[in-house]
């Protein structure tokens, strides 16, 4: 059966090889059979720039590069600074923030899902000014232990700041995912980011839609399956690999 593969929120890191390990034998043995595999960020736990070549991003690199199908990539939060040496290395092809792709015969939004959290405008302000290309400019010119040091600042400031949010604040604003579903014309929206793996179905416009959520890779890996009939989120088992 023809089908595409998303994923997303792996975080990987040295720190947690039962999940690299999860993630390397799913590129192994699952990836292969798909049309596509598409990755919708926060594949690392976090990058300061592909000049870090770590054995975990030079195995990741070979992992995408070897499964001889497509493999495309939209950035998280927490790897926005995977850049174009990382893609060319894993053969995989950069996308741009909000992706309208043609799943058999679907138009389907594809994105990180960071964007949709207009509620919590902490992070919204720390995106804007993390994105600002000369800041990165500047940044990627740092020796990579002082951006280690910064990268390990943001984290603690972010998990600080994480403590004085709801988890209402979040989630995805519902207006904010009406809103990109009708700007980009579509009846589908795949994201992560929130790690609330889930099938919404509603309307808009009087038209049925559905919003696909992503699970995270924490205590189980999570993969969207999409075939031309049917959307399947599958939980994959990470004992195997211990
Ligand atoms: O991912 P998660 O769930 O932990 O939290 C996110 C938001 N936090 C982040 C921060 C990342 O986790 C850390 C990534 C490290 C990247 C290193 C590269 C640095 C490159 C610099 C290039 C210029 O994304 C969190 C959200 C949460 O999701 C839910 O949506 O709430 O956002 C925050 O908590 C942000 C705070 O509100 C504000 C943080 C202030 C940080 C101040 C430092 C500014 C320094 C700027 C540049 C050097
Ligand atoms: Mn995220």
């Amino acid at each position: 059966m023809p089908h595409t593969l998303f994923i997303a929120d792996l975080h990987l890191s040295a720190g947690r090889p039962d999940i690299t390990a999860a993630f390397l034998r799913f590129m192994a043995e699952e990836a292969p059979k798909a049309d596509a595999l598409y990755v919708l960020g926060d594949l690392f736990e976090f990058s300061i720039g592909d000049d870090e070549q770590s054995p975990l991003n030079r195995r990741v690199a070979s992992a995408f590069r070897d499964c001889g199908v497509p493999v495309f990539f939209i950035h998280g939060n927490r790897d926005f600074m995977v850049g174009r040496r990382f893609a060319r290395e894993a053969g995989l092809t950069l996308l741009p923030e909000h992706q309208v792709i043609d799943l058999y015969g679907e138009p389907t939004l594809i994105m990180h899902g960071d964007t949709l959290c207009t509620d919590d405008a902490g992070y919204q302000r720390y995106r804007r000014i993390t994105r600002l290309g000369w800041l990165q400019w500047l940044f990627l010119r740092l020796p990579l232990k002082k951006r280690l040091g910064i990268a390990d600042g943001i984290r603690g400031k972010s998990a600080e700041a994480k403590q004085d949010k709801s988890i209402t604040i979040m989630d995805v604003n519902q207006g904010e995912v009406a809103r990109q579903m009708r700007k980009a014309g579509v009846r589908r929206l795949i994201h992560g980011h929130t790690h609330r793996p889930a099938i919404h179905r509603f309307d808009l416009h009087g038209q049925p839609v559905q919003r696909i959520v992503l699970g995270d890779w924490y205590t189980q890996g999570s993969v969207l399956v999409v075939t031309p009939e049917t959307e399947t989120l599958q939980g994959l088992s990470l004992g195997e690999n211990r």
